[in-house]
């Protein structure tokens, strides 16, 4: 099964378009819990309400060798049909992005990954030469500085578009194996409109909601296929530190399981 019947039967299955950030901060976790048992106990209590998770590689990174042990762990013990995203952002030349996708595709496992478009198609294609897993190529981030470059205009087709609209131009002409997908942030609802609008069918992987603000209501009308699918809604403060006592595997579920409702209500009056 590849990445997109994958992710598929997950939102059908569990009637979820939310992905959990497993993003395990010792600041802001129960004490005496590692980053391991953290996501273990946050998996058991969610998996049966989510979509995806997804796991960016800062948070495992920064805690060295018990990082990457816990990266690989969490990885082989959230359930087999349950896509797993690791949030690595690279972006290299060739030969070093090969390794790159062969590390978080072959050694970590993931399902899918995020990629950084800026050093073009060759910095790409080690990742969609894997073609059962997923790559979401970096489009419009969420964050306030996502204007800087990806605001700047360019010439698409002899017309002036902004920077983020080649991007998304250019990760649809590359999807000859039709597993490419686009990051855009909840937090940019009328740039997400028009990504949606140009590729209708294209998997987007839409961080921004909960701790950074993004508007529900229009994420899910905005990004959203026809089908009402292929919106991977992403959040991960909001619902991993729901609660820092003993209970934060159930205080995650209860946030998680209002987000998939809250998600679900916005899904249906869509198609109503
Ligand atoms: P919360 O703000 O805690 O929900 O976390 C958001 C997660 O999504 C973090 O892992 C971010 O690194 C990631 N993210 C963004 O917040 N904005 C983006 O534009 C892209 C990503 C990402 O690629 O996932």
């Amino acid at each position: 099964m590849n990445f997109i019947e994958k992710l598929t039967k997950a939102t059908q299955k569990n009637k979820s378009l939310l992905c959990i950030g497993l993003d395990p901060d010792p600041e802001r976790m129960p004490d005496e819990v590692s980053a391991f048992e953290f996501n273990q106990a946050i998996i058991e209590a969610t998996s049966d309400l989510v979509c995806a998770y997804k796991l960016n590689f800062a948070f495992y990174e920064v805690l060295e060798n018990e990082g990457l042990d816990a990266l690989k762990r969490t990885v082989s013990c959230i359930p087999n049909d349950i896509p797993v995203i690791g949030d690595a952002k690279r972006g290299d030349i060739g030969n070093t992005a090969k390794a790159y996708a062969k590390a978080i595709f072959t050694n970590f496992n993931f399902d899918a990954t995020t990629v950084n478009p800026y050093l073009g198609f060759d910095s790409v294609e080690p990742f969609i030469q894997y073609r059962d897993r997923g790559v979401f190529i970096l489009c419009r981030t969420s964050n306030a500085g996502a204007v800087d470059f990806q605001g700047l205009c360019s010439e698409i087709e002899g017309s002036h578009r902004p920077l983020f609209e080649m991007v998304a131009l250019k990760a649809s002409q590359w999807n000859v194996h039709g597993n490419i997908g686009l990051v855009v942030g909840a937090t940019y609802p009328e740039e997400l409109k028009l990504i949606r609008n140009n590729h209708p069918d294209m998997p987007l992987l839409i961080p921004g909601i909960g701790a950074q603000g993004g508007d529900l209501a229009l994420t899910v009308r905005y990004g959203v296929d026809s089908k009402g699918e292929k919106a991977i809604i992403n959040s991960s403060r909001q619902i991993i530190y729901a609660s820092r006592g003993k209970d934060f595997a159930q205080a995650a579920r209860r946030a998680a399981a209002e987000l998939r409702d809250q998600i679900n209500y916005h899904r249906s009056r869509l198609t109503s």
